[in-house]
């Protein structure tokens, strides 16, 4: 909804920016993988550029959305530059995701291009094809594929595609809290000035400095690996340790050469289960940093005393990318566990009443946001996008919270009925849907309990329709047969009624209680 500025002209391709950060040792090593391979600069630019050249090879309409569901590897991060070069439109998709989940994403975006694995080819291919996608690549995480094997003939020479800052570079599927999923459609300009903003408030360390390292074991389909991690790196020419997957022990070991991490809370909580986490193996960190879910204080203080160094917990959304952070530099304050911290510097957050009226400092509220990193809309949804927004251009996270005296923020809940388990979002409403749909179901209520892990799984408690058997280990392996495997609640309860307040609604707050424990 931002507009940022157009200035007839100038280049705001993403990629630019990020090019330009390389450093000038083209042939030092930008990125260094788990099995033992080593990627330069140089080599990322002429990857990058014979992918663009692919791309732009088949004459593709200006905004043709390129959708890619593929397993970790720095080919697929190729294939994310290579895609913002040419300027078309990357939508990632997560590799859990099944064929209806994926029929809907492709029938939604129709995208001009999907690459998937050689290994899904069959379904997906059909899945494209019906839908009117002309073009279906394979890339697999051994550098095989049919992307790579055709961009092998094209240039390694490639002029960016110019660009202005409203221009759209991603569409990120977010789960609706009713009906399907919402493309968010975030620009050149939303996706660099979060990256800007990042790089100084993060005190990203320029090589004269000394340099950052980063460690990268997050998956590359949502914001968090995506976009704060790999353009955290990248615009600060600062070498990534490419993990294709999260292992605890793998973390540990690459650590003495790192200076930062990123993670959801579950990786810290897998980190403090290591014997080997200690003062000693972080020496050489600088910085750990932590978002996409509710960091626990007990996580946060046990890896102070563990290791010495203080967690960051920062704030974000996929409309929005990183919105606030706890600070960097001490001087700025403290960095308080339990909190969020403060609006990144361009982000407004206000937190409003149920009137629309701002609360009093310390009250609690419903989190709304602006800036130039808050996204353009939900992909064709105009109505949703403008109930999202306030009149005066305010986006309605769905997060409630509260700003205290010194500008710190706490989130306490969400207006929105979504379970954050290990930092993928799963709304209850798409499970209630798929479980009321089963023969013998009457209906069905999803809710969120505390996990030690995850910290917070998904419970399914449902009723039979009168004279029918339902069971519960058959309820869940129907749902792992349509739907990505983290989405499926952890324990099914068959009962005969849902607690209901006066009007009729299912009391989801005495489900968790009940069930839950609190
Ligand atoms: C895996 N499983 C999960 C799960 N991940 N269950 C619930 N929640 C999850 N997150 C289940 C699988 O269904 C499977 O069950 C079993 O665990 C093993 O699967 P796996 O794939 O081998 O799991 P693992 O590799 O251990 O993955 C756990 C994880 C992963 C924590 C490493 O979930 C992860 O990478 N999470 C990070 C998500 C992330 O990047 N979020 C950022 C969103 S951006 P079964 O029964 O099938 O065997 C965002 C904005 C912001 O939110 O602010 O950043
Ligand atoms: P997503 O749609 O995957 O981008 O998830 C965004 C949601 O994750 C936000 O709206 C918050 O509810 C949640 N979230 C992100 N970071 C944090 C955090 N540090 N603490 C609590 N919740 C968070």
């Amino acid at each position: 909804m931002n507009q940022p500025s157009r200035t007839p002209g100038s280049n705001h391709n993403l990629y630019s920016a990020l090019r330009a950060a390389f450093p000038q040792a083209l042939d030092s090593v930008a990125v260094e993988t788990d099995n033992g391979l080593f990627y330069t600069w140089r080599d990322l630019d002429r990857a990058s550029a014979m992918v663009a050249n692919l791309l732009a090879s088949l004459e593709l309409p200006t905004g043709s959305r390129i959708a890619v569901q593929v397993e970790k590897s720095v080919e697929a991060l190729v294939l994310y530059l290579a895609t913002l070069r040419a300027g078309f439109v990357f939508l990632p998709l997560n590799t859990a995701y099944q064929s209806a989940e994926i029929e809907y994403f492709i029938g939604n975006a129709e995208p001009a291009v999907v690459v998937c694995t050689g290994k899904n080819f069959g379904w997906v291919s059909k899945i494209a094809f019906k839908a009117g996608t002309p073009y279906v690549f394979t890339l697999n995480d051994d550098r095989t594929g049919s992307l790579l094997e055709r961009a092998a003939h094209c240039s390694d020479v490639h002029a960016v595609v110019p660009k202005v800052a409203d221009d759209l570079a991603a569409i990120l599927y977010t789960s609706g809290t009713t009906g399907r999923s919402k493309g968010a459609m975030l620009t050149h300009g939303n996706l660099l000035s979060n990256a800007k903003v990042l790089k100084s408030y993060w005190g990203w360390r320029s090589a004269a400095q000394g340099g950052d390292v980063l460690i990268h074991a997050l998956p590359i389909f949502h914001v968090h690996g995506l976009f704060v991690a790999i353009h955290g790196a990248l615009l600060n020419g600062s070498k990534m340790i490419w993990l294709s997957k999260f292992d605890p022990k793998l973390v540990l070991q690459k650590m003495p050469q790192a200076t930062v991490f990123m993670g959801v809370p579950t990786l810290y909580v897998r980190l403090l289960a290591e014997p080997g986490l200690n003062a000693d193996v972080t020496r050489n960190m600088r910085l750990f940093i932590a978002g996409s879910a509710p960091l626990l204080i007990e996580t946060f203080t046990e890896w102070q005393t563990r290791t010495g160094h203080t967690i960051l917990e920062r704030y974000g959304m996929s409309e929005t990318t990183m919105l606030t952070s706890n600070p960097y530099d001490t001087a700025q304050g403290e960095r308080r566990g339990g909190t969020v911290g403060f609006p990144l510097p361009g982000v407004s957050l206000r937190v409003m009443d149920e009137a629309g009226t701002p609360v009093v400092p310390g009250e609690i509220g419903g989190i709304e946001v602006k800036g130039p990193n808050v996204f353009k809309g939900y992909w064709r949804m105009p109505e949703k996008t403008a109930e999202e927004f306030t009149a005066d251009g305010y986006f309605k996270t769905g997060d409630v919270g509260r700003i205290d005296a010194r500008g710190y923020v706490t989130i306490v809940g969400r207006s929105k009925d979504l379970i954050i388990s290990g930092g993928y979002n799963v709304y209850p409403a798409e499970i209630e849907g798929y479980i009321n749909e089963l023969a013998g179901v009457m209906e069905s209520a999803v809710v969120g309990i505390p996990h030690a892990d995850f910290g917070e799984v998904g419970v399914a408690v449902v009723i039979a329709k009168p004279g029918a058997t339902v069971v519960p280990t058959q309820i869940l392996a129907s749902l792992k047969a349509k739907l990505a495997n983290f989405k499926i609640p952890k324990q099914c309860f068959v009962v005969t009624e849902l607690p209901r307040n006066t009007m009729g609604k299912v009391q989801k707050n005495l489900l968790r209680a009940q069930y839950g424990g609190s």
